[in-house]
């Protein structure tokens, strides 16, 4: 009988499994009946751009954490596909660190080319999976949203693919109940064009900090001020940019900081992270990870060590994205396929996911982080037919990228790549980062 196989999420991890399964068919291997289980009404995941916060059409909690403007914050050259290119989709070689519109097209070109999208039940929500220790399969509980239809389903595997940077980790400060403006996460921040001519504070010193605090500065915001709990970003900001200690509490429009210092500010920005969150899983198949490189509870970052009949996604932290996607879907499922064995023994398991947190904890370094990350990626493809590329060349580009964000942090998106995959130089982007307001695909593509 065919094995069936449920992966909930089909945003880049999970189209990433869809396109490794289909490959194996393209190639002649006979696969399990593969269903994709997808919230939204369409795929892309967090890239899939809503102007909705809070819940959805369906009251469900809205997933999308991504707003209007938004670059990607890392070079396309770490994240290109090794078997579908950007010059294969664009037909050119694109400018390095393309907008939000410009990453959906080129995510959805792929699987469309692979002609997947049949296999996606979308606008369903998966509320419940449970495991039968008898029978040794998952039975799935299914919300079809628009037929509201709940239904089960059972399965041999399940792929979780439901992404980590959704559900907003929201901290409170005294003070924040009478605050005489606006508080909003990272999560629900959706156009910067809100905060022009405000005084902004943003809560947190990582990437949505740096990014949002960004587009705050380039659409007219009259102040960002950032707040630290461990370290300053350190970046040579702009006039108008402070970083200030940790945040104390605040009294009507003044923020305290630890320092003793203050600041007047019209609105708060928490960019205080995310939260691991499956709201859909028991106790027992439910991951419980920081966000991490080597996370919680994986073997080789993929399966549950507690049940390896059941997988894990892109749940790690990010340098790599895309393309690590891709080497986890096909190791995922040349498992599945019988082509990899996982060890039956559950100490092996953990022994595997014990070395992984003793080598990331060695160094406290992004170089080092990068390359631990770009070694897992090569770990993992070494095993699998996804088409080998230069990992170390995409490191080499992340070098450059931090490298460039250090020199001149609202500059650092105006320079060019090399292509891992097709060995073609990025062209310099038409018009420098800060004074290109138009973020279409039209207006992007127009060097
Ligand atoms: P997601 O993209 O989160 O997709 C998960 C999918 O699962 C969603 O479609 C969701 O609707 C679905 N889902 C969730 N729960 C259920 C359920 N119960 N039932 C059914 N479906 C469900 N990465 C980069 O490479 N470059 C960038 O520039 C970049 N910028 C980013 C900016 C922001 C603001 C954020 C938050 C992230 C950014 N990332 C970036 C990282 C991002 O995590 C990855 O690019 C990528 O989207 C992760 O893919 P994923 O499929 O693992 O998760
Ligand atoms: P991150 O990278 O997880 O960073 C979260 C930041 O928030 C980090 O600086 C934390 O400080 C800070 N934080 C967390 N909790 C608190 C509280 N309670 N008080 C103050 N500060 C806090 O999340 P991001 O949203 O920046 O990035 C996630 C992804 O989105 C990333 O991949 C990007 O591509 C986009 P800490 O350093 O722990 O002291």
């Amino acid at each position: 009988m065919t094995k069936r196989v449920a992966i909930i999420g089909a945003g880049p991890s999970g189209l990433a499994q869809l396109r490794a399964f289909q490959s194996a068919a393209q190639k002649g291997a006979e696969i399990p009946n593969v269903v994709c289980f997808e919230k939204q009404s369409d795929w892309g995941g967090l890239w899939n751009y809503t102007w909705r916060t809070g819940v959805d059409e369906n009251g469900e909690p809205v997933h999308c954490s991504m707003y209007r403007y938004l670059w990607t914050n890392g070079p396309k050259e770490g994240l290109e596909f090794a078997d579908y290119s950007f010059e294969e989709h664009f037909g050119k070689q694109i400018a390095s660190y393309p907008p939000r519109a410009v990453m959906v097209d080129y995510i959805e070109g792929r699987v469309k080319k692979a002609g997947v999208r049949d296999w996606i039940r979308f606008s369903t929500v998966i509320r419940w999976v449970d495991y039968d220790e008898d029978t040794g399969k998952f039975t799935i509980t299914a919300h079809d949203m628009v037929e509201d239809r709940m239904y089960k389903e059972v399965f041999d595997h399940v792929i979780v693919a439901s992404g980590h940077f959704s559900s907003p980790n929201v901290p409170e400060y005294p003070g924040f109940e009478t605050f005489n403006g606006r508080i909003v996460h990272a999560h629900d921040f959706r156009d910067a064009r809100e905060f022009a001519g405000k005084d902004v504070l943003l809560v947190g010193a990582s990437y949505s900090a740096e990014d949002i605090g960004s587009q705050c500065w380039k659409y007219g915001a009259k102040s960002i001020t950032t707040s630290y709990r461990s370290a300053p970003m350190g970046f040579d900001w702009p006039d108008n940019w402070e970083e200030k200690p940790a945040l104390v509490k605040v009294d009507g429009k003044t923020a305290f900081f630890k320092d003793g210092s203050t600041k007047d500010v019209d609105a708060i920005i928490l960019c205080t992270g995310y939260r691991h969150y499956f709201p859909f899983l028991p106790d027992d198949l439910r991951l419980k990870t920081a966000n991490r490189l080597a996370t919680a509870d994986l073997y080789k970052g993929v399966a549950y060590v507690h049940n390896p009949k059941m997988f894990y996604l892109g749940m790690q932290d990010q340098w790599f994205t895309f393309n690590m996607f891709d080497a986890q879907a096909w190791y995922v499922r040349d498992i599945i396929m019988g082509r990899i064995e996982v060890p039956s023994d559950k100490e092996v398991l953990l022994a595997d996911v014990a070395e992984r947190v003793e080598r990331e904890e060695r160094q406290d370094d992004v170089k080092y982080a990068i390359v631990y990350q770009g070694d897992y990626v090569k770990e993992l493809i070494a095993d699998t037919d996804y088409p080998s590329f230069d990992v170390d060349g995409a490191c080499e580009a992340f070098f450059e990228w931090k490298h460039h964000k250090v020199e001149d942090i609202m500059g650092f998106r105006n320079h060019s790549y090399k292509s891992v995959i097709t060995g073609t130089m990025a062209p310099a982007h038409h018009t420098p980062w800060k004074d290109a307001l138009d973020d279409s695909m039209e207006a992007y593509l127009q060097n």
